[in-house]
């Protein structure tokens, strides 16, 4: 998990390897820095620290304090496809957040290019509006960024900045409708209760077309899992954006405004741009690149009931499981390797709980005899057809990581 002890496990094999080769003459003479060096660096994912300080979490791993960002343990993952809200992963870009929001008087507004202006209280947006659930990954464009190779700047998270939970709500199309959206409409722009820490920051603010947001499937939570929602994941409503990445899914959203100009806000116009290449792949150093807004998820999968150095049994069936997600479709399968991609084979799917959710997959692996060792590659292939690819995508921002991940297993 450490890419700095993977990288020191590399380089020691490597060194390792070398002296081999040199034979015993070399091994007494190398230099102290072939044998490998374990750098003690503070804050790898091997060693992150955990936290139960945050309200209404359980233990999460501590990115950092203000503004809350905190990792879902990654154990987690292997209890079922749905995410518990005690351990939903957290993310905030500004500090600001309010200590309580009073339910009686909390408004959302819905305002700019409409024939009514309205400002709802919750009781009225959840009496009136018909019911919907879904179920979908909310999952942070930056998930996985700590993998980046070469590395790159932003929160260094692992996998764990993503989650599956069932979301209950009302359609932002019914919304819409009921307060008339004129003709001329361009965009769809959505914020939150909190406010920028430092003078004259700008206020998080994202936009959706105005296709996007009267699509039918774009929603406003205010239950996640069958609970109200956290404070921290966006009491007392959030957007809902099925397949898209996190980024859109406005927590504590209070202000919804029907723009009949392009959104220029720094946080849809500047942030969140990738590079409109296949995955947002770039050569490191790459410039001149045209850049787009973030949008529709990637394919992905894991091995959640092992991890990289567990032994398994040899000459025996084990259990391997995990959870994969298509990404903007639902998971059209998921395969297993062993033999480092030469072979693939179609492991079992579990039950599908929602095309934007989490879908379980198991197999089962055999190791020939104890001492061998086994790389267990998974790949899943979404209902477009489009499947994880071999080679990490890069680009400057960290985002949409969606390699085939690799455990690496000994059988004892
Ligand atoms: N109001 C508000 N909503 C927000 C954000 C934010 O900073 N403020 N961050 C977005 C980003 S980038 C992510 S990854 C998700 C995180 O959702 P979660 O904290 O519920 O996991 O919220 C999104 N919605
Ligand atoms: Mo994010």
């Amino acid at each position: 998990m450490n890419p700095f002890s993977f990288e020191a496990r590399t380089l020691t094999r490597r060194a390792f390897l070398g002296r081999a080769a040199l034979g015993g003459a070399a091994l007494m003479s190398a230099p102290a820095w072939a044998h490998g060096i374990d750098f003690p660096f503070p804050g790898g994912f091997g060693e992150r620290e955990m936290t139960t300080s945050f309200p209404q979490k359980g233990s999460m791993i501590l990115q950092r304090t203000r503004p809350p960002l905190l990792e879902t343990p990654w154990e987690t993952f292997d209890r079922g496809v749905f995410t518990t809200n005690d351990q939903f992963y957290v993310r905030w870009h500004w500090a600001g957040i309010p200590d309580n929001v009073d339910v009686n008087t909390f408004r959302l507004k819905v305002h700019g290019n409409v024939d009514h202006e309205m400002s709802l209280a919750l009781p009225d947006l959840i009496r009136t509006l018909p019911r919907v659930e879904l179920a979908a990954v909310n999952q942070c464009s930056g998930n996985s960024r700590g993998f980046f190779s070469p590395r790159v700047p932003g929160a260094q998270w692992a996998n764990g900045a993503m989650g599956n939970a069932m979301w209950a709500g009302f359609r932002l199309k019914d919304l819409l409708d009921s307060a008339g959206v004129k003709a001329g409409s361009t965009q769809v722009r959505f914020s939150g209760l909190e406010e920028p820490v430092i003078e004259g920051g700008p206020h998080f603010k994202k936009s959706l077309t105005i296709d996007h947001a009267r699509d039918g499937e774009v929603m406003v939570a205010y239950a996640m899992n069958g609970e109200a929602l956290p404070f921290l994941n966006g009491f007392p409503l959030r957007l809902i954006v099925p397949g898209w990445y996190a980024t859109y899914w406005m927590k504590m959203l209070a202000d919804i405004e029907v723009l009949n100009v392009p959104d220029d806000n720094f946080w849809t116009k500047k942030a969140y741009l990738i590079p409109d290449t296949p995955r947002a792949n770039i050569i490191p150093g790459e410039t001149g690149v045209k850049m787009v807004p973030i949008n529709r998820m990637v394919p992905r999968s894991f091995v959640t009931n092992l991890s990289s150095g567990a032994s398994i049994k040899a000459s025996a069936p084990n259990e391997v499981r995990g959870i994969a997600f298509g990404g903007d479709c639902g998971v059209a399968k998921v395969d297993m390797s062993v033999d480092g991609g030469a072979n693939w084979q179609a492991t079992e799917l579990g039950p599908d709980e929602g095309k934007y959710g989490f879908r379980r997959w198991s197999a089962k692996i055999a190791p020939p005899n104890a001492g061998s060792r086994v790389s267990v590659a998974v790949r899943c292939t979404n209902t477009n057809g489009d499947a994880q690819p071999d080679i990490p995508n890069w680009n400057p921002s960290g985002f949409m990581r969606n390699v085939i991940e690799t455990v690496d297993l000994v059988a004892a």
